[in-house]
């Protein structure tokens, strides 16, 4: 099965080792993937600031590293791919490292303060100059579409697993199908079904679907994207690695009407965008919902 039936898909690039090796020792290179990342309680509290904290243009470790990044993205496979789902035209809206963090490096009044929340990108609590990557310790299910209020999900999100990923190395967890209920507001309505299938239930604008959660565990190099629509998160990293990849939102070509996520987004029969895209945060941007849906996740099949 494929993309336009499960809502997301992999790709079998051919990277050389080389290419990955060197990227990931340039990124590695960069900073200590440690407590020195982060801000001490004290500068936290002065001025919490919970908006604008991830990468963007003239910060972003993806533009620097560019020249790097050049090889995997000449994949033939992965264009390919993306020329087939988009479109000939299409175009790169987002590009960015995104690391999962060690849990034995989140400082302990940090960990005590996020321990359970459904979103934790740490962008928050970073020091300013390492926000050229975003920094997360898992993320409850959720649809890309979540920064996008009132956009079409006219785009994918393209994941490359720069190291191997295990089942305690914070792997991401989709729900297949998911995409075909439309856009939905988050946190959303899932019923844990059984914990050992890992299955559950899912409703939205009206419909639900019964699936079993999978896990993409791989090796580095692995490649996978979803529908924007896709539900899938992460679970807080269980051990001592931390976890690099690179995460690309790329857009349809407007022209291309018959790619196939044109075809997959005609046959969704629920509303594509959303106005509001999350009822979990206050105005200041702090999480009042909490709970990490992944976390009731048992067994698993692979992706
Ligand atoms: O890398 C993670 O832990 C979460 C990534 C994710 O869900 C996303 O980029 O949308």
């Amino acid at each position: 099965m494929s993309f336009d039936q499960l809502g997301y898909d992999r790709i079998d690039c051919r990277f050389d080792p080389a290419d990955l090796d060197g990227l990931l020792a340039a990124v590695a290179g960069t900073r200590r993937f440690d407590g020195s990342l982060f801000l001490t309680e004290a500068e936290y509290e002065a001025d919490p600031v919970h908006r604008g904290t991830n990468p963007r243009p003239g910060r972003n470790l993806a533009e620097a590293l560019d020249t790097l990044i050049a090889p995997l993205e000449a994949d033939a496979a992965l264009t390919g791919a993306l020329r087939r789902v988009l479109g000939p035209g299409y175009r790169v809206m987002d590009r960015k490292f995104v690391v999962g963090m060690p849990h034995s490096e989140i400082p302990a009044w940090l960990r005590t303060r996020i321990e359970n929340n459904n979103v934790n990108n740490l962008g928050a609590y970073i020091r300013p100059e390492y926000r050229d990557m975003t920094y997360f310790w898992g993320i409850d299910l959720h649809q890309d579409l979540i920064d996008w209020s009132a956009r079409e999900a006219d785009f994918i999100t393209v994941y490359v697993y720069l190291e191997d990923v295990g089942p305690g190395d914070a792997p991401l967890f989709l729900l297949p199908r998911s995409h075909g209920l439309g856009a939905d507001i988050f946190p959303h309505e899932l019923t844990l079904l059984n914990r050992d299938e890992a299955l559950s239930r899912y409703a939205a604008n009206g419909a639900s679907i019964e699936e079993r959660a999978v896990r993409l565990t791989g090796p580095a190099g692995a490649v996978h994207y979803w529908h924007a629509c896709l539900l899938h998160g992460t679970q807080p990293t269980a051990g001592d690695r931390r976890r690099i990849s690179l995460r690309y939102l790329i857009e349809m070509d407007p022209q291309a009407h018959d790619c196939e996520l044109a075809r997959v987004n005609a046959a969704i029969p629920y509303p594509l965008s959303i106005d509001q895209t999350r009822r979990d945060l206050a105005a200041s941007g702090v999480a009042v919902i909490k709970g990490n849906f992944v976390n009731t996740q048992a067994g698993l099949s692979g992706g």
